[in-house]
């Protein structure tokens, strides 16, 4: 495949609803596509990196840079084998994993709308239609927070997932497992807020039956994870921790977590997210797909890697109308709490060229030379 011309396109998109975590509140998205123009077709991938370096050390405007800089001059200066090659392509520049997914991506879109295979066929996903949970953010009151969960519930989500922090854990799931009963299927994301000196209050969570508790801890301190794990019954979830396979397998075999969050653009791409899948299961630990307000564009992977078979809990594969009141592509929409795993080529979705150019912010196009 010859790479003729790498597009770097960014959008502003509004969120329905303020969205709060740990490491602050989102309002908007400022959103990095990437485009690849081949000779075989085109492709399109969408970086997960937010406009500040709040979540990882990642963030969309040093994205934006590394792809224009050091990504993109290599993939344009020779042909590729195939998308699967450009890892090592780029080898030399270390992590900016999340500029390199996108570029990935959309290599990978290229490849196989030419192909005639569908992203998820092609990972090995086992399943044409996956569960759904949603991320529910902190709340300006315990009433607010159990009022947008029951609108979930409502909307048939599988899986509630609520954002907590010190002072904001124990009083709100209780109040959400008072109103919702025991069936709900519940858990946390703390987003590296506590440290080891929580884990008293951490063992609290134990009384509320939760599905996991995810990333308490920093993102280098597998200890503090795994001393958790050994004193609690929740079971103890990475996923800032997790940046690649080999580190999956590092955390796993440490006794740190027993369940693990899969992030493409975390960990380098939807091929080095499918060796995390595959070394978790071959670890017997269940893995989920997590999100970070993607588009249309990435949450029609997210669906495809969540349809492989060691997804076996409800992932954070919202339907669009979860974030955005309008979607670049067409929308994802619930059907029974579930979303369909697109069959097309590729992504199996593209982007509405005139809601696109309406949400344009900056474009640039880069080639050869
Ligand atoms: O459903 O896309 C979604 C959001 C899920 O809570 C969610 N993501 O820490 O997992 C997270 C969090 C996040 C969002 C992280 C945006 C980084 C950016």
């Amino acid at each position: 495949m010859k790479i003729e011309m790498v597009e770097l396109r960014r959008i502003a998109m509004p969120l329905r609803r303020p969205f709060r975590t740990s490491f602050g509140t989102q309002t908007r998205r400022d959103i990095l596509l990437v485009r690849v123009v081949t000779d075989i077709g085109e492709g399109w991938g969408e970086c997960v990196a937010l406009a500040d370096p709040v979540y990882s050390s990642e963030y969309v405007e040093g994205a934006q840079q590394v792809l224009r800089e050091y990504l993109a001059p290599q993939v344009l200066a020779a042909p590729l084998a195939s998308a699967r090659r450009m890892a090592d392509r780029v080898s030399a520049v270390i992590g900016h994993r999340m500029a390199k997914a996108a570029l990935e991506t959309a290599l990978l879109d290229a490849e196989l709308r030419a192909a005639s295979m569908s992203l998820a066929t092609y990972l090995g996903g086992v399943r044409d239609r996956v569960d759904c949970g949603v991320s529910v953010g902190i709340a300006p009151s315990v009433p607010e927070l159990v009022d947008e969960v029951r609108g979930y519930v409502e909307e048939g989500y599988r899986r509630i997932k609520l954002k907590v922090e010190p002072g904001w854990d124990v009083e709100p799931l209780a109040a959400v497992r008072a109103e919702f009963g025991p069936d709900l299927l519940l858990q946390v994301d703390a987003n590296t807020a506590y440290t080891t000196t929580d884990l008293r209050r951490l063992a609290r969570f134990d009384e509320f039956d939760l599905l996991l508790i995810e990333q308490p801890f920093a993102e280098e301190d597998l200890e503090s994870h795994r001393v958790l794990s050994r004193a609690i019954r929740t079971p103890v979830c990475l996923d800032e921790s997790v940046v690649s396979a080999a580190s999956a397998a590092d955390a796993i075999r440490r006794g740190a977590c027993s369940v693990v969050n899969i992030k493409a653009g975390r960990v380098g791409g939807y091929l080095e997210a499918a060796r995390v899948h595959d070394v978790c299961t071959a670890l017997g630990v269940p893995v989920w797909c997590g999100g970070m307000l993607e588009t249309g564009l990435g949450r029609a992977a997210n669906v495809a890697l969540a349809s492989l078979p060691g997804f076996t809990l409800p992932g954070d594969t919202s339907g669009s109308g979860r974030f955005y009141v309008e979607d670049i592509t067409e929308p994802f929409v619930l059907e029974d709490g579930q979303l369909a795993v697109p069959q097309g080529p590729g992504l199996g979705v593209a982007p509405r060229t005139d809601f696109l150019d309406e949400v344009t912010t900056s474009r640039e196009e880069l080639t050869a030379g």
